[in-house]
């Protein structure tokens, strides 16, 4: 599928556009991408059904996108971007992926010291070249060394949000297959994991042989690894692996169990089944020679005498004895969801960057959500532009307007906003305006280098504040790109307790709070709530990827409050 390469252009291009400061057209092309990385369809099918009429309905893909679209298709190339290539040759995408690397950056790099590619990059922060550099500096020199370890870290692994739509669009195909009788995801996607080794399909079929032969013609694949009678493995143009393999019916669910993982889920359920004279492997649960169980998941987990065990909680992490006590968890699905409180608007970026409030509300009525809230960036910010006292009122005040609208179609736009945390752990915002909003979101967004116990006595300040309600992306990671800011995670979950602050589960690239801290905030009664920290509408559809954090952290509906109507929502605050 041409989706995934057409939009890695797109990317590319609207960051050659930044460089140049051109406005507006960045976005475009940002948009453009983003629709093609979530479309379920291949777009080289649409265009040969469609023709350029059907690319243009496809959203965000105007007459200029179509333009480039119908080039790629026809020629491999959009020249437009190769021009840009040819001003400046770098692996922009490579590059732009160091924590804290921007497309101008990469520029002067490359100007000042030929840096083309991440060997380079090392080399030259290695060797002390790009401190002295204007604008650059010993911090930015670390920085820049720190973000390089980190992406060798997490080399090959895919962020979930990167490759599930992917993965979705290949099982959605695979399924129109006549030859494929069932489908489904395993391994790593399939229990939700926040990044993603390899796409593993399992597959029953009556003729295995069509459904590999069009697995590994499947638009996007660069390289076939292996290919035998019932197991193919490809590699994807986007970077990644995929494996498929094909299983009789009598043995899916035990198939599916065993390709589900994780492998040391896997060694304890196969103990369980020794410990019952039995033997447990992908072909099936057996007595002797003779097969008793493998149909379905639930027989599997049945003749082992436990309840079926959500794919999530699958990480050896007590869910067998969880499960022999009776005492799984109920966990929250994203149907429990009912807005989402982390949506930034574009009244923060007038020049036109962002959706209009109406906009998000609309998508948000499209997911079936029952409330929106707006939290967009105040004073201190200095990425993009953020909301003054002044500007907030004037915000505030047009979102009551909007409600009388909304009032008829059961609908609410609540009103918050994302506040900084100031180094002392002061909000950015006067105490009279946030006592007018809705909520407060308070975040780091500056200086996350701190030492714990000034970054604990920060975070402290600030969770006391009794107007901050939520704390965003609470410990500051970013999946493949930052650690965590140095802190004291109980004793974070302890003042939130005492405050009752609500800890984020953020869905973007962030996924934070992660797996075990929603565990542990979970333990200690901390409640939470899942939000996208969407700037664009397309990203409210990130929700899914906060919900399969959550459901790893063993979380129920009753720990996350955006399950929760607008009435008990707002009982939540302070
Ligand atoms: P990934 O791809 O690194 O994100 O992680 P997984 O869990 O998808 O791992 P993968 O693709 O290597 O294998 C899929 C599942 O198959 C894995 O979760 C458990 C099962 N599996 C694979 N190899 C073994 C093995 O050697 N022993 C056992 N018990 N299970 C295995
Ligand atoms: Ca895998
Ligand atoms: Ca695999």
């Amino acid at each position: 599928m041409k989706n995934q390469e057409i939009a890695k252009i797109f990317n590319d291009i609207a960051r050659f556009l930044r460089i140049d400061g051109v406005a507006f057209k960045p976005y475009a092309y940002e948009r453009a991408a983003i629709s093609l990385e979530t479309l379920k369809d291949d777009v080289a099918q649409i265009y040969i059904a469609g023709g350029r009429k059907a690319l243009e309905e496809i959203e965000g893909i105007g007459k200029a996108m179509s333009d480039h679209i119908e080039e790629y298709l026809k020629t491999g190339k959009v020249q437009f971007h190769e021009e840009f290539k040819k001003g400046l040759p770098v692996d922009m995408d490579a590059l732009t992926r160091v924590e804290g690397m921007g497309p101008k950056k990469v520029k002067v790099l490359y100007q000042k010291l030929g840096v083309k590619n991440l060997k380079d990059l090392e080399r030259a922060a290695k060797k002390h070249q790009i401190a002295p550099l204007f604008g650059f500096g010993e911090t930015t020199e670390k920085n820049i060394l720190q973000g390089l370890e980190f992406l060798k870290t997490s080399k090959g692994r895919v962020l979930i949000s990167d490759i599930k739509p992917a993965a979705m669009a290949v099982l959605k195909k695979l399924q129109a297959l006549k030859e494929v009788e069932k489908i489904s995801i395993a391994g790593s996607l399939r229990r939700g994991k926040e990044t993603i080794g390899d796409v593993d399909f399992l597959v029953v079929s009556n003729n295995p042989k069509k459904v590999m032969d069009f697995f590994v013609k499947l638009p996007g694949v660069e390289k076939i690894w292996g290919q035998g009678g019932t197991k193919a493995s490809v590699h994807m143009k986007g970077g990644y692996d995929m494996d498929l393999r094909v299983v009789p019916e009598k043995s899916y669910g035990s198939a599916l169990q065993y390709f589900t993982g994780s492998q040391a889920h896997n060694i304890t359920t196969r103990k369980i089944a020794i410990d019952k004279g039995l033997k447990l492997s992908e072909w099936g649960i057996f007595r002797g020679s003779k097969q008793i169980s493998g149909k379905t998941e639930e027989d599997v987990y049945k003749a082992l005498g436990l309840p079926y065990i959500a794919p999530e909680l699958r990480e050896d992490q007590g869910e067998i004895d969880a499960a022999l006590q009776g005492k799984l968890p109920k966990l929250v699905e994203l149907k429990d969801i009912k807005g989402d409180l982390h949506v930034h608007s574009n009244w923060s970026e007038p020049d036109g960057e962002k959706d209009s409030i109406e906009v998000l509300a609309k998508k948000a009525m499209e997911l079936g959500y029952e409330y929106i809230g707006i939290s967009d960036h105040t004073n201190d910010l200095n990425v993009e532009k953020g909301l003054n006292e002044k500007e907030l009122l004037q915000e505030n005040a047009y979102i009551k307007k909007l409600n009388k609208k909304y009032k008829k179609k059961n609908f609410r736009i609540l009103h918050g906003c994302e506040a900084n945390i100031r180094k002392d752990g002061s909000i950015d915002v006067k105490d009279a305006v946030l006592e007018k909003l809705d909520y407060v979101i308070v975040g780091i967004h500056s200086l996350n280098k701190m030492e714990k116990k000034e970054m604990m006595a920060r975070i402290e300040k600030a969770m006391r504040n009794p107007h901050v309600d939520i704390f965003a992306h609470p410990t500051g990671r970013i999946v493949g790109a930052r650690d965590e800011y140095q802190i004291d995670f109980d004793n974070m979950l302890q003042i939130a307790k005492e405050t009752r602050t609500i800890l984020e589960i953020n869905s973007s690239s962030r996924l934070d709070l992660r797996d075990l801290y929603i565990r542990r905030a979970k333990a200690e009664g901390v409640k939470m709530i899942i939000n996208t920290d969407a700037h664009k509408k397309e990203q409210l559809g990130f929700m899914e990827y906060g919900v399969a954090q959550a459901r790893r952290g063993w979380a129920e509906k009753s720990d996350i409050i955006n399950t929760l109507s607008v009435e008990e929502l707002l009982k939540q605050f302070k």
